[in-house]
C-alpha cells in the first residue's frame, strides 16, 4: 500500500490531522492499536480552549460540541475557606468549553467512516521504518496478516507510550522532565456539579478540583500519592475528601454525592522531547510532550501541535516547499514551553507537596491571594487557561 501521509494513533492529534489532511485533499491512513470502543470510551480531559473549538469548528466537526458543550466564563479558586472567582471572560474576552474528550474522538471517528477514508483499529506491532529517507514505511499485522505502507510522511501521534518517539535516535533527540510526588485519583459520578464553574481548591490536605461533564454528571479529582492503591479509596473516603477539600468558611457542602461509575489515578508529569521532527517523521500530541492535568492543556496542546503540521504538509504537498515542515518543531515549541510554564505553575500553586511543610502553604496562600486581588496577575493566569495566540 501507498499513502501520502501515515498517521499512528487515533486519539484527538491524529484524527484531527487526518480529517484536516482529508479537507486538502491529501491522502493519509490512520492506523491505532487499540479497538474502536476503548478509543472511544477512553475517559480522559474535557475543557476546550476557545482556540481549540475554533478549531474544530472551521474543520466542520463541532456541530454536537456546540449543542452539548458547556461554554464556561468564569473559575473559581478555593483557599483558607475562601471563595474567589476569575472572570475569564472579562479579563480576556475569551471562554472555555466543557466536553468531554472522547466526545472529540468519538465525533472525529465518525466524521472519518462517514468520509469512507482509512482508518485501522486494532493495529499490531506497529513499526517505522527507513525515517531518514524520503521513503519511510510503516508496518504493522491486521488480523495476523503482515501489511506494509509506503509513505511520504509519518507522523507519530501515538501518545506518550507510543514507538514513534522512540524510533528517533538517541543522539538526535533530548528530553527534559519532571515527575511530581503526588497524582490525581479521579472519578465520575452521577451527580450535578458542585457548582455551574470549575472549582479549583488548595487544602492543608491536598488539591481538590470538581469540573463536570453535563449537568448530571461531575467529574471530580483528589491529590493523592503516584503509587496509590484504588482500593485504598472507598467511595466514602472520596467523599469525605472532595467535602473537606472544597469547603467554605461556614457554608454547607456543595459537593453533591452519587454513584461513582468510574474510578482511576492519573500520575502527573512534565516532559517534552526536542525537536519533534527526525527526517520524515513528525512528533505531534503526547508523542512529544506531556503536562500534568492542572493547566487542562495536554488535548489542547494536540490540537494546537496539528494545526502546525497540516499546514506545513499542505504547503509540502502543493509543491510550495519545506519551510514550513522546517519550522514547524521550533514554532511548536515556543507554545508548548509557555504552556509547560504555566501548567508547572498551576500545579505547584495548588498542591501539597510535602505534609505540614508550613513555608510552602503561606507561600502559596499569598500567590494566590495576589492572583485573586490583582487584575494583572489573574488576566496572566486568565489569558494562559483560554489559550494563548496562535502562531499560525
Ligand atoms: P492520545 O490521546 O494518547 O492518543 C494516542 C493514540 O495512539 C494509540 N497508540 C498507538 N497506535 C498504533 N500503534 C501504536 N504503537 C500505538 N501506541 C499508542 C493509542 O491507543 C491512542 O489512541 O494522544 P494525543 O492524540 O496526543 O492526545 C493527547 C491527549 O489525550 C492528552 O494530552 C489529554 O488527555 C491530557 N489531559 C487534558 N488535556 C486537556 O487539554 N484538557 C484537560 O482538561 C485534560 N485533562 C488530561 C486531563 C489527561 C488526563 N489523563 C488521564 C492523563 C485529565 C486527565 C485525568
Ligand atoms: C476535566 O474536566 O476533566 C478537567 C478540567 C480541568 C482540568 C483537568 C481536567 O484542569
Amino acid at each position: 500500500m501507498r499513502t501520502q501521509v501515515g498517521i499512528i494513533g487515533a486519539g484527538p492529534a491524529g484524527l484531527l490531522l487526518a480529517h484536516l489532511l482529508g479537507q486538502a485533499g491529501i491522502d493519509c491512513v490512520v492506523l491505532e492499536a487499540r479497538d474502536r470502543d476503548y478509543v472511544q470510551g477512553r475517559i480522559r480531559a474535557g475543557l476546550l480552549e476557545q482556540g481549540s473549538v475554533d478549531t474544530l469548528t472551521q474543520a466542520g466537526v463541532a456541530g454536537r460540541l456546540h449543542r452539548e458543550g458547556l461554554a464556561h466564563d468564569g473559575l473559581e479558586l478555593r483557599f483558607e475557606g475562601e471563595n474567589h472567582r476569575i472572570d475569564l471572560a472579562g479579563l480576556t474576552g475569551k471562554r472555555v468549553t466543557i466536553y468531554g474528550q472522547q466526545e472529540v474522538v468519538k465525533d472525529l471517528i465518525a466524521q472519518r467512516l462517514a468520509d469512507g477514508l482509512p482508518l485501522v483499529f486494532e493495529a499490531g506491532d506497529v513499526a517505522v521504518h527507513d525515517i531518514a529517507t524520503t521513503r519511510p514505511a510503516i508496518t504493522w499485522t491486521e488480523g495476523g496478516v503482515g501489511r506494509r505502507l509506503e509513505c511520504d510522511i509519518i507522523a507519530g501521534c501515538d501518545g506518550f507510550h507510543g514507538i514513534c518517539r522512540p524510533a528517533i535516535p538517541e543522539s538526535a533527540i533530548a528530553f527534559f522532565d519532571r515527575i511530581y510526588p503526588f497524582a490525581w485519583m479521579g472519578i465520575l459520578a452521577e451527580a450535578p456539579p458542585a457548582s455551574h464553574e470549575l472549582i479549583y481548591a488548595r487544602h492543608a490536605d491536598g488539591f481538590a478540583l470538581a469540573t463536570m461533564r453535563s449537568e448530571q454528571l461531575s467529574r471530580m479529582y483528589v491529590q493523592c500519592t503516584p503509587d496509590e492503591d484504588v482500593a485504598r479509596w472507598s467511595d466514602a473516603r472520596i467523599w469525605d475528601a472532595l467535602h473537606t477539600r472544597l469547603q467554605r468558611h461556614g457554608l454547607p457542602s456543595q459537593v453533591h454525592e452519587g454513584r461513582i461509575i468510574q474510578k482511576g489515578v492519573t500520575a502527573m508529569r512534565s516532559f517534552v522531547a526536542e525537536p519533534m521532527r527526525f527526517g520524515r517523521l513528525f512528533l505531534a500530541g503526547d508523542a512529544a510532550h506531556i503536562v500534568p492535568p492542572t493547566g487542562a492543556k495536554g488535548m489542547n496542546l494536540a490540537i494546537a501541535d496539528v494545526r502546525i503540521l497540516a499546514a506545513a504538509l499542505r504547503e509540502f504537498f502543493a509543491g510550495r516547499g519545506e519551510a514550513l515542515m522546517d519550522s514547524y518543531s521550533a514554532i511548536c515549541l515556543e507554545r508548548i514551553w509557555k504552556v509547560q510554564r504555566f501548567s508547572w505553575w498551576m500545579t505547584q500553586m495548588l498542591h501539597q507537596t510535602a505534609q505540614g511543610d508550613r513555608f510552602e502553604h503561606k507561600v502559596q496562600t499569598a500567590e494566590l491571594r495576589y492572583v485573586c486581588g490583582s487584575d494583572a496577575a489573574g488576566r496572566t493566569l486568565a489569558e494562559n487557561y483560554v489559550g494563548l495566540p496562535y502562531a499560525v
